[in-house]
Parts: C-alpha cells; sequence; structure tokens
C-alpha cells in the first residue's frame, strides 16, 4: 500500500539532529512515494504536520495540514521548503513534538514568515504564513536542520524536558 504508515523517531535518535539534504531530480520517486506515507504517518500520529527525518529520511521534504478536525483535510507536501523573511514581531505558543511524546513548552516564534518551497511536480511556490500554520512550518523546517522545539527554551527548562522524557520511555519500554 502506497500509504503504509511508517514509525516516528523518537528522542535522543541520532537522525533526529542530522540536516537534511536538498531534493534532487535523482530523489523524484522517491519523494512521490514518501509524500503519501509521510501524510498517513501524520494523520494517523494525530499530527498536524510532520519532517522527513522524524520517519529516517534525510530529505527535505514536510507534510503540513493544520485542518480542524470539522474541517475539509487541507494537506500540504512541501519540498525544500526555505522561509525567506520572518517578521520582528513574534508570538508565543505552546508546542509539542511527535518524536518528543508528551512533551509541551511555550515557545516564541517570528509571527509571520515568508517562505518558498517546490511542490511535487517541480512547481516554484511561495506564500506567506502566520498563526498556527506558521507556527507548523517553522516548527517543521527546524526539523530539516536537526533543530527541536526544546533547542528554543533555556537550557535549564530543555534538561528538565529531556530528563522527563528519558524518564518516561524508560518506564514505557519495561513496560513493553
Ligand atoms: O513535527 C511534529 O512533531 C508535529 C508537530 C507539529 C507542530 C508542533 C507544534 C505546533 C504546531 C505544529 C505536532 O506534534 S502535531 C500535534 C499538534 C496538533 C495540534 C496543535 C499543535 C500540535
Ligand atoms: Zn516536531
Amino acid at each position: 500500500m502506497t500509504d503504509e504508515k511508517l514509525p516516528i523517531l523518537l528522542v535522543p535518535d541520532k537522525r533526529l539532529r542530522l540536516k537534511a539534504r536538498p531534493v534532487g531530480p535523482a530523489d523524484q520517486d522517491a519523494v512521490r512515494a514518501l509524500a503519501p506515507r509521510m501524510l498517513a504517518t501524520m494523520y494517523a500520529a494525530p499530527g498536524i504536520g510532520l519532517a522527513a527525518p522524524q520517519i529516517g529520511s534525510d530529505l527535505r521534504l514536510i507534510v503540513v495540514d493544520v485542518a480542524g478536525k470539522e474541517e475539509t483535510p487541507a494537506p500540504m507536501v512541501l519540498v525544500n521548503p526555505e522561509i525567506t523573511a520572518a517578521s520582528t514581531q513574534t508570538d508565543i505558543r505552546e508546542e509539542g513534538c511527535l518524536s518528543l511524546p508528551g512533551q509541551y513548552a511555550d515557545v516564541e516564534r517570528p509571527a509571520r514568515i515568508k517562505l518558498r518551497w517546490l511542490e511535487l511536480d517541480g512547481t516554484k511556490r511561495e506564500m506567506e504564513a502566520d498563526g498556527l500554520l506558521g507556527v507548523c512550518l517553522q516548527h517543521e523546517i527546524d526539523h530539516l536542520n536537526g533543530v527541536l522545539f526544546v533547542d528554543h527554551l533555556s537550557a535549564l527548562k530543555r534538561n528538565m524536558m529531556l530528563r522527563k522524557l528519558a524518564k518516561d520511555l524508560k518506564s514505557r519500554t519495561r513496560d513493553d
């Protein structure tokens, strides 16, 4: 099945810290096969975004759908996404991450961004995003650079969360 779910890597998996490489023409088939599976994985989590490094791929590819449960799905596949401008004005929003289950914290990010990317068929796109979509896109593009939302927190807060995550995961593996 083309949209078979994929396992989501969890911190401290080293692959979450790699800098993903740009999608090139040679990656066309891989990306066409991966995108629907990333969307299926994201919806099943459930999540509103997913970046290729989270399923162990080093490609600069993200999928996003911030449509709420009651709205019609609005899936987006973004190849080689780049933030080209960001507002000085920031917003603070509580974030989570499918690779750091159960950990949530307030993160401050630019309120509005301009980004450009390629669609699966190579069409160049650009748009402005703010609100939840803006945060989600920044969160996913961070993943392509090996950056996790905890990296935007104070060292104290980050270490507290990573220690708690390690404890939770240890107890989870003990229970399994
Ligand atoms: O990349 C991921 O791990 C999926 C993230 C994306 C995200 C994080 C924070 C803020 C916006 C998007 C989430 O785990 S998806 C789960 C979720 C659902 C609704 C609102 C926020 C997060
Ligand atoms: Zn994440």
